[in-house]
């Protein structure tokens, strides 16, 4: 039997293990229309993606496979975790040109302009020491917005006949972009595109421009030290934003704290009262306590912090580090959001599960006074 690629997630199809990737009942090769696997059908149909997982090494090979065979990389990032989705590729992108698409920019909080995060980008794209991209476009796939101008872009940087790969890490919407890009064409069928980290597992090839060139969808890198790196998969489709960043001023009395979604406590060392601006998703639970209660808060869990499974929860392991921030810089963290320190300089106790990528850098958004 003919084996062939879903056409949804580029899994290798066949019908001998339920429990491996491309899993399609032989009945249902005989349906007309493109194949899809049957994760991807459940996934698309029922919101559930069940417990098969793409194998990193072939997801690596694939990404560096992708790249080979392309003239144009795409380097898709999150712009509300440019943290936990831009630093890991510094070794991936070789001499090839790339465009950067920060994507999800329907989720910029209120009043905040689109050239504020391109700009910030820009100097980031520099201060993690990553060469310069050709251009960085702000899109959202999800509610088409940009992705004329981008298109316009790819055309223009790209000769006929030649290959795009769209890269990115795991979540941040390669799939949907690629989608948009082809529902602009008026195409009726796209990639497979879920929630859960680790949806697309191999490349797929999408025809644009009428033929001209060829977009590669490819599986998303797992950098490992996010927060949703290290949850399962449920949880880690939990803390992803569905509705436009919240941002919210705090005032931290000496002695007091936050805790950030049961995930990281922040203890105030400072003998002053510290302004703290919030970037996060609105779903996520940032509590304000005292300092005494808020180490026993994450081990206890109450259900009211909105914890992760247990599962999750008895993996994680849990460092404290002493923190500086001076004024006009963020505490961002890979997977959660940032914490914006405006006027004075803070001193803090962090505690966070080992492993997971955190920075101080220059704050992002909003009035720099
Ligand atoms: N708000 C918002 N959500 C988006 C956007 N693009 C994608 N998403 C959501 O992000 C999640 C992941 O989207 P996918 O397109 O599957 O992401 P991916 O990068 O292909 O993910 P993998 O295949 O797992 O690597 C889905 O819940 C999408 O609806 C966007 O522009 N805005
Ligand atoms: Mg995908
Ligand atoms: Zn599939
Ligand atoms: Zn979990």
């Amino acid at each position: 039997m003919k084996n062939g690629y879903c056409r949804g997630c580029g899994s290798v199809l066949q019908s001998e293990d339920r429990n491996k990737p491309g899993f399609i009942p032989a009945e249902a090769r005989e349906r007309s229309g493109p194949l899809v696997c049957q994760r991807c059908f459940r996934v698309t149909h029922y919101n559930e993606i069940g417990s098969t997982n793409p194998d990193p090494n072939l997801i690596r090979e694939n990404i560096t496979k992708a790249i080979t065979l392309s003239d144009l990389l795409v380097l898709v990032v999150d712009f509300s975790d440019l943290t936990g989705s831009l630093p890991v590729w510094s070794g991936f992108l070789g001499d090839k040109p790339y465009l950067l698409v920060l994507n999800k920019i329907d989720l910029l909080p209120e009043r905040t302009k689109t050239e504020e995060v391109t700009n910030y980008a820009a100097s980031y794209v520099q201060h993690i020491g990553l060469k310069a991209p050709k251009a960085i476009c702000a899109v959202s796939g999800l509610k088409e917005k940009g992705i004329t101008a981008l298109k316009e872009r790819l055309q223009k940087a790209t000769a006929s006949g030649t290959k795009i790969a769209i890269l990115g890490v795991s979540n941040v919407g390669k799939s949907s972009l690629v989608k948009s890009i082809l529902n602009k064409e008026g195409a009726d069928f796209g990639p497979t595109i879920s929630r859960f980290p680790g949806t697309t597992m191999g490349l797929s090839n999408w025809s644009i421009f009428k033929g001209r060139n060829t977009l590669i969808d490819t599986p998303g890198l797992n950098p490992g030290d996010r927060f949703s790196d290290r949850l399962c998969t449920k949880c880690a489709s939990l803390l992803l934003p569905e509705r436009k960043i919240q941002q919210k001023l705090w005032g931290i009395k000496p002695g007091k704290g936050l805790i950030v979604g049961g995930l990281v406590g922040l203890e105030s060392l400072t003998e002053s009262e510290v302004v703290v601006i919030s970037f996060a998703s609105p779903e996520l639970m940032i509590h304000r306590t005292d300092n005494s209660k808020i180490r026993a808060l994450l081990d206890d869990q109450p259900d009211w912090l909105n914890p992760c499974c247990d599962s999750c929860r008895r993996k994680i392991e849990w460092v404290t580090e002493t923190i500086t921030l001076q004024p006009n810089s963020d505490l961002a963290i890979s997977g959660l959001g940032w914490l914006s320190f405006r006027r004075e300089t803070a001193s803090l106790r962090m505690t966070i599960p080992s492993g997971i990528r955190w920075e101080i850098r220059p704050a992002v958004i909003g009035k720099k006074e």
